[in-house]
């Protein structure tokens, strides 16, 4: 995130038909990756604005594709299901020109997508219920799009959860040092070192043929989906810039990350940061609940390894950012990406003490 996107921010008001006069236009949420404002207009209606970010997007044009095939497809399925399609999958507002989004004049990428009203985005779990109801809403996801054609969706970031190529690139930085930080990080460049065989397990296993690659979210962490008010259910799952062929492991995994624990995600206080294995139970119940049978047993043999190769890789990828000089995740203090790489590796630590129990938990529910 930069602050440049404001430089175009009247552009891309323009660019929408608000459906009346626009009042306010804010930034808004808790994302690392785009810049996003909340938009209020006269008639009371509110809109989420978003410039996507191009140091994430080679191609913006087919994140939108992407969005576009797969919103149209859940609205029919909701509907079907008698659901409430305005509401429990997101909708694009096109721009005045008809198109998906809209370019600025330094080639940036917009789009507008309806607020959806009466729900909460939590940063953190503040009840097992609430953390269920996340599970059961990524569960379902992968369920209704179990019959996506895969093929029709482009790789919107090549080689995203592809943990050997996240190792490769850290080696790459490391080397480079471009910013003369490694002599600050021994300790986590260790951790990584140590955890080199670890990463290709994933990937060994998909090109084994063991883990099938299916339609999957890849960035499923509790405050990308929107949780209904009224009544806590996980109603609509957002962030879909990510939606490609992918591991449903790692659909599992990310949200363990980011929320089976009871500490912030760039926690400095270590002491306070805990892989909590009663919430890992409740997740584990309510994804399978909301997977339907989608997953094979070699897929949900493999979940303790999505859990741990997605924090894992996710602390790679916050020490990459950190030795390159922050330019992927945007960052609120100059440490912040070592901050959060710290708490990933805190959790693989943790989750390797509870390994055997993490996995008798899966077999509880397969
Ligand atoms: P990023 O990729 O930067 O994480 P997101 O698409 O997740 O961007 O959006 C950032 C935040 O904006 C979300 O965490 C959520 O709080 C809010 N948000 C996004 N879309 C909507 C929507 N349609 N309705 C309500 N809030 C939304
Ligand atoms: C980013 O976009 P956001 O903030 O929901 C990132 C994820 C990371 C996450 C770490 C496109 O998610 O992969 O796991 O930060 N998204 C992208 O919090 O890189
Ligand atoms: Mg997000």
């Amino acid at each position: 995130m930069s602050n440049t996107a404001e430089k175009h921010l009247q552009d891309a008001l323009a660019a929408f038909d608000f459906g009346g006069e626009v009042l306010d236009a804010s930034r808004y949420g808790c994302g690392h990756i785009n810049d996003t404002f909340c938009v209020t207009t006269k008639p009371g209606k509110r809109y989420i604005l978003q410039r996507i970010s191009s140091a994430a997007f080679a191609h913006p044009e087919q994140v939108m594709s992407n969005i576009v095939g797969v919103t149209d497809y859940l609205r029919e399925k909701i509907a079907k299901d008698g659901g409430d399609p305005e509401r429990e999958t997101l909708s694009i507002v096109r721009a005045k020109n008809g198109e998906a989004s809209f370019v600025d004049g330094e080639g940036e990428t917009w789009r507008v997508f309806p607020f959806i009203e009466d729900t909460d985005c939590l940063q953190q779990a503040d009840t097992p219920e609430l953390f269920e109801a996340s599970a059961l809403a990524f569960g379902s996801f992968q369920r209704m799009l179990a019959d996506y054609p895969a093929s029709t969706l482009y790789e919107t970031i090549p080689h995203f959860h592809d943990t050997v190529d996240r190792f490769a690139k850290f080696k790459a930085a490391l080397e480079k040092d471009v910013m003369d930080r490694a002599k600050e990080v021994g300790p986590e460049v260790e951790f990584v070192l140590a955890h080199e065989k670890d990463c290709a397990v994933c990937m060994d296993a998909l090109h084994a043929g063991k883990l099938p690659l299916k339609v999957t979210h890849n960035d499923t962490k509790l405050n990308n989906v929107l949780i209904d008010k009224a009544t806590g259910k996980g109603i609509c799952v957002i962030d879909l810039d990510t939606v490609m062929p992918g591991l449903s492991i790692n659909d599992f995994g990310d949200s363990i990350r980011f929320g089976a624990n009871h500490s912030a995600e760039d926690e400095k206080d270590l002491s306070k940061v805990n892989f909590d294995l009663p919430l890992f139970e409740v997740y584990t119940r309510g994804f399978l609940k909301g997977c339907g049978g989608v997953l094979t047993p070699e897929e949900i043999e493999y979940l303790p390894w999505g859990a741990k190769l997605m924090t894992l890789e996710c602390g790679i990828r916050f020490l990459t950012d950190y030795l390159d000089g922050d330019h992927y995740f945007a960052i609120h203090r100059p440490e912040h990406n070592l901050d959060r790489c710290r708490t990933q590796f805190k959790l693989v630590s943790d989750m390797e003490k509870v390994w055997e129990e993490m996995l008798a938990i899966v077999h509880k529910y397969a």
